[in-house]
């Protein structure tokens, strides 16, 4: 059976909590919730973290070489910072998908260029919660198709 890595980056335990006008009213565990039931529809499994600092995604990363097929990653800001996040996906070579609740081209300018963007299989952006679902959906096409 797939195995699927969620990870969440900064900021993103605030969901529904802060700024629902950008970022929706659904909370970080009502997503986890659909995403959880998405993957029993797919039959497959799912894991979920998050964390606000870098070092800790990148721990993250590393630790699901060999136990998971795919990551499912919004890192938040870290997305137009880290290339340490990126430089992991690279070196774990686990196919990963990129995903944001907002439309990060129709922000702010630094919002537009994504360290991660090049080392993923694509990236979903501005559909609110619903980016994470179509974002699992791809991946595990991607990964059922290779
Ligand atoms: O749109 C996205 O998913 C982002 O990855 C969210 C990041 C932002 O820095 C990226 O440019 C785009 C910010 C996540 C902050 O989440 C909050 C949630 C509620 C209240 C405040 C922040």
């Amino acid at each position: 059976m797939l195995t699927i890595q969620v990870l969440h980056g900064p900021n993103l335990n605030l969901l529904g909590k802060r700024e629902p006008e950008i970022y929706g009213q659904q909370t970080l565990d009502t997503i986890n919730q659909m995403l959880a039931e998405e993957a029993r529809r797919l039959q497959i499994a799912i894991e979920f973290f998050q964390s606000n600092h870098e070092g800790a995604l990148v721990d993250q990363i590393q630790a699901a070489m060999g136990q998971v097929q795919g990551i499912l990653i919004n890192p938040g800001a870290y997305t137009h910072t880290s290339v340490a996040i990126r430089d992991a996906i690279a070196a774990v070579a686990i196919p990963t998908v990129e995903v944001h609740l907002s439309n990060i081209h129709r922000r702010e300018p630094f919002r537009h260029h994504s360290y991660i963007a090049p080392v993923a299989v694509g990236q979903i952006s501005g559909f609110g919660a619903e980016s994470y679902r179509l974002g699992l959906h791809a991946l595990v096409n991607h990964l059922q198709s290779s």
